[in-house]
């Protein structure tokens, strides 16, 4: 069952009810592997679903354009407050929808249509909001884009150097959703001050790992920090963005009014309650047992011979190249489906395949931790995995794992079902 329960939506639709509760169950059931998914907490649920939904807040607190605000101005000063203190940022913003238009609001804030911007390219691991040619961002901009190298699948800096030499970005994002490696963010500043621009870390994979001390801070380097709030930080769906003094101003601005109307306080709570929960010291083993996860997975993939972007992983995200084992990404991940064990399929760097059916899938440890795995289980997640792939085409193989997948997960609660 759903918890919070749903009494009142099962009774006046329960079509609605029914799929949701299908919903809940399949979260349930599966092992989660997807790198940006998680599961949050029953009181960021209740908060999601509370009665903040029915308010318009447009402005910031102290400054509306609505009469009312005797409660969303505190939830969002708390939002703030948490966040600032959380990341010890000089500023936050917790009004952006979700981490495509946090991203615009850093180009809303520093750059005109046509400035040059430079970000990793998607294939290398980058997000479309970085550059991207299909994106606004991509079209809008004078997009440069830069990867990894070959040889390593990590981020390549003298190409980063190089091109911010001779192309002079008004902005370089540093961050990405594919990429398994700890992000150097010292040496991201030291090439944005040189050239002038302003350095952008968009954290939204690791932002839980750097709250928990798993991951280097990009505070004090990037000027401005973008991030969803839903990922490693285990929150509701939205985002925030962090800066320095200097900064804060023009990202307000870019927000609201450049970019949106009124912020989603209902979403604003959640975040609170999700920032209240990351500042608990318990967090902080959080963030190192999702890593401790990825490790050992990562080691028990590679023991069978998968092949993995970077030969590892330094976070929560592992990147499998799959066509060492005769198939594509798309038909192992759909597969892996099948038996259980959610996951997407995703370039890998240099890809010689098209996006829709790429080489890669790739997987993250940040739900599965959360659901109490320990670095025991990998193995046989790993074992699961190629016998999934393996099997590809046999339905009632993959069947047989999901019921195993299962049988494992019964014994992990799952906040949301009781
Ligand atoms: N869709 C997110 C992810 O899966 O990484 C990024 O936008």
């Amino acid at each position: 069952m759903h918890e919070p329960a749903i009494p009142s939506l099962t009774g006046a639709d329960p079509e609605v009810a029914r799929l949701v509760q299908a919903e809940a169950r399949r979260q349930f059931e599966k092992v989660r592997l997807i790198a940006s998914e998680n599961y949050v907490s029953t009181a960021v649920l209740e908060a999601t679903g509370s009665v903040l939904t029915n308010k318009y807040s447009e402005g910031y607190a102290g400054r509306r354009y609505y009469e009312g605000q005797q409660v969303v101005d505190p939830v969002e000063e708390l939002a703030i407050g948490r966040a600032k203190a959380l990341f010890g940022a000089d500023h936050a913003n917790v009004q952006p929808y979700s981490g495509s238009p946090a991203n615009l609001a850093v180009y809303m804030a520093f750059l005109d249509p046509g400035d040059a911007v430079m970000g990793m390219a998607l294939p290398a691991g980058g997000h479309l909001t970085h550059g991207w040619g299909v994106s606004a961002t991509g079209k809008w901009f004078r997009s440069v884009q830069y990867g990894v190298r070959k040889e390593t699948g990590v981020v390549d800096l003298d190409q980063v150097r190089d091109l911010a030499r001779a192309e002079r970005p008004k902005v370089i994002f540093c961050g990405g959703t594919a990429i398994p490696r700890t992000i150097d963010f010292p040496a991201f500043a030291e090439i944005a001050n040189e050239v002038g621009a302003v350095l952008a870390a968009d954290i939204a994979h690791i932002a839980g790992l750097i709250a928990g001390g798993a991951h280097p801070s990009p505070v004090g380097h990037a000027q401005v920090i973008t991030t969803t709030t839903h990922k490693t930080l285990r929150g509701p769906r939205g985002a925030m963005i962090l800066t320095d003094a200097a900064h804060a101003k023009a990202i307000d601005k870019a927000v609201f009014p450049g970019l949106q109307g009124g912020p989603h306080n209902h979403t604003t709570a959640a975040i609170a309650v999700a920032l209240g929960e990351a500042l608990d010291p318990s967090f902080g083993l959080y963030a190192h047992a999702v890593v401790q996860n990825a490790r050992s997975l990562a080691a028990a993939l590679l023991d069978r011979g998968f092949d993995l972007v970077s030969g590892g992983t330094d976070n929560h995200l592992i990147l499998v190249d799959v066509t060492g084992k005769g198939v594509g990404g798309k038909p192992a991940a759909k597969a892996l489906d099948r038996a259980g064990i959610e996951a997407n399929y995703n370039t890998v760097p240099f890809d010689p395949r098209k996006p829709f059916d790429p080489s890669g899938v790739r997987l993250g440890t940040a739900a599965i931790t959360t659901r109490g795995l320990t670095p025991d289980h990998m193995p046989q997640i790993a074992e699961w995995i190629e016998r999934a792939i393996l099997a590809a085409q046999d339905e009632q193989a993959l069947d047989r794992i999901a019921a195993e997948v299962a049988d494992l997960m019964a014994g992990y609660p799952m906040p949301g079902w009781a």
